[in-house]
């Protein structure tokens, strides 16, 4: 166990086969199915995302119900209804910390998944099965270091979007070989 004490972070992100996460401040594809997974995934628990992933998140689902929302941001006046604000990463983390929940999920977008990818144990992937163009992208795991397990149902599912996808689930093989929070 790290000196994240008993709170588990973890990461959750959609990705295209070459590995795009985003686009002019969205996610370029519609895949209501992983909308579902993420909602599940995460109710609940502590969201901490980056202040552009709050901005592209559509007002309506602002905070995002029924989870803590820390949101990351070095704008010293920055606030917003509904978001605990923390000025650093590792400032957000030890705020998710005091929030009681035992896992601390990190939804983007992709400059807080690099900065949180040393700290965390766990990584949710929804792959989409597509090739697209973006201006963000998911960091890479590497070869090793990361036990990746399909999420059942097993191999390709249809979003009725007609997008093909399917859920990974990646836990760390060497969790002494991390930081310390
Ligand atoms: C995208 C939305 C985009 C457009 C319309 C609604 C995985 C996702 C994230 C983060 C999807 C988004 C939504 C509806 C459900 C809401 C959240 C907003 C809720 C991630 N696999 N998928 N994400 N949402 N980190 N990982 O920001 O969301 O959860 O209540």
């Amino acid at each position: 166990m790290s000196d994240s004490g008993s709170i588990a972070v973890a990461l959750i992100w959609a990705e295209a086969r070459n590995g795009v996460i985003g686009h002019d401040g969205s996610i370029p594809w519609h895949v209501p199915e992983d909308l579902a997974h993420f909602r599940a995934v995460t109710d609940g628990s502590t969201v901490v995302m980056g202040r552009r992933t709050w901005d592209s998140l559509p007002p309506r689902f602002r905070p995002l119900p029924g989870r803590r929302n820390v949101v990351v941001t070095r704008q010293t006046g920055w606030h917003a209804e509904g978001a605990v604000v923390a000025h650093s990463l590792e400032e957000a983390l030890r705020e998710a910390g005091t929030g009681g929940h035992s896992t601390t999920w990190v939804m983007g977008g992709g400059e807080i998944y690099r900065q949180a990818l040393p700290f965390a144990t766990r990584v949710e992937i929804t792959e989409v099965d597509l090739t697209i163009e973006g201006d963000t992208r998911a960091p890479g795991l590497g070869a090793d270091g990361w036990h990746r397990t399909p999420t059942p149902p097993a191999g390709w599912l249809e979003s009725r979007s007609g997008i093909r996808y399917r859920f990974i689930s990646c836990i760390r093989t060497t969790p002494e070989l991390m930081p310390p929070a």
